[in-house]
């Protein structure tokens, strides 16, 4: 089976919530020599797209999008050990990865976080449903060092508290010893000006290019 095929193969085992199809589709795109990055960003991924949009069409509904999840984590759990083994020299600086309060949305985040992983960051993953002042209390300990925030929103509502994270950045005293990039389906690069954020990237391969821009 070619490359694409393969691709299209873990795209599709996502959308037909098939859990175990979708850990074999995994197994198979390593034997095949197929990259996890790709088989992440370009299979995976764009079956969980595709999933957001038949949801919103109301062609299908929460437990089929809970299926669909659950597919993609047990490909992860493959995939992931693949990534870290790929990793291009460590010490780009840490990245502190997080889904804003009131959120748990948390595929596309451990997407993010896992690229940026595998791109040299350090990675400390605060999970989902996360306090702004958590986040601003991990950056303050590590004043000095090179950080970024890579927060996620999949809501408008909870997008609202990335707003809050710059505001609170600032009354600490710490926003210019930090890099700030948010992301999630809503957010805008119209909405990282207005908050005066530093960037947002469309998907998890974007977010790791652009962190290590931001880094440089
Ligand atoms: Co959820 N949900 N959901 N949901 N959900 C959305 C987000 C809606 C847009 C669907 C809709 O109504 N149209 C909607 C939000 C509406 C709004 O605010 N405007 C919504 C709602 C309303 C809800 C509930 C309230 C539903 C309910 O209970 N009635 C509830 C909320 C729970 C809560 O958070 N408190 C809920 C629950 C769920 C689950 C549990 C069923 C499930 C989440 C499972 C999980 O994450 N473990 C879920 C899902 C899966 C979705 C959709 C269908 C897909 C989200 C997704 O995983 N996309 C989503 C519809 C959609 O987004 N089109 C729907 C795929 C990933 C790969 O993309 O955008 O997350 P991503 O991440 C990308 C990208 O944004 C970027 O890179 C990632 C990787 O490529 N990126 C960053 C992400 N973070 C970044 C950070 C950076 O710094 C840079 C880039």
């Amino acid at each position: 089976m070619g490359k694409q095929e393969i691709l299209d193969k873990l795209r599709d085992t996502i959308v037909k919530q098939d859990i175990n199809g979708c850990v074999a589709a995994a197994k198979e795109a390593l034997a095949a020599g197929v990259p996890a990055f790709d088989a992440i960003n370009d299979g995976l991924a764009v079956g969980m797209n595709i999933v957001g949009e038949k949801f919103e069409k109301a062609e299908i509904y929460l437990p089929q999008i809970m299926m669909s999840a659950k597919a993609m984590n047990g490909a992860m759990e493959v995939l992931t050990p693949e990534l870290q083994k790929d990793t291009k020299g460590a010490g780009k600086g840490t990245a502190i990865t997080f889904v804003q309060e009131g959120d748990i949305h948390d595929i596309g985040h451990r997407l993010v976080s896992t690229m940026l992983g595998a791109s040299g960051f350090t990675i400390i993953d605060l999970g989902v449903d996360v306090p702004n002042e958590k986040v601003i209390e991990e950056a303050a300990k590590l004043k000095g060092e090179k950080v970024i925030l890579v927060g996620s929103a999949l809501m408008t509502t909870s997008m609202l508290g990335q707003r809050d994270v710059v505001t609170l950045l600032k009354e600490a005293g710490i926003r210019d010893n930090v890099k700030c990039m948010f992301g999630g389906a809503p957010v805008t690069k119209g909405w990282i000006e207005e908050i005066g954020a530093d960037a947002t990237a469309e998907n998890a391969a974007e977010a790791a290019r652009v962190a290590l821009d931001l880094m440089k």
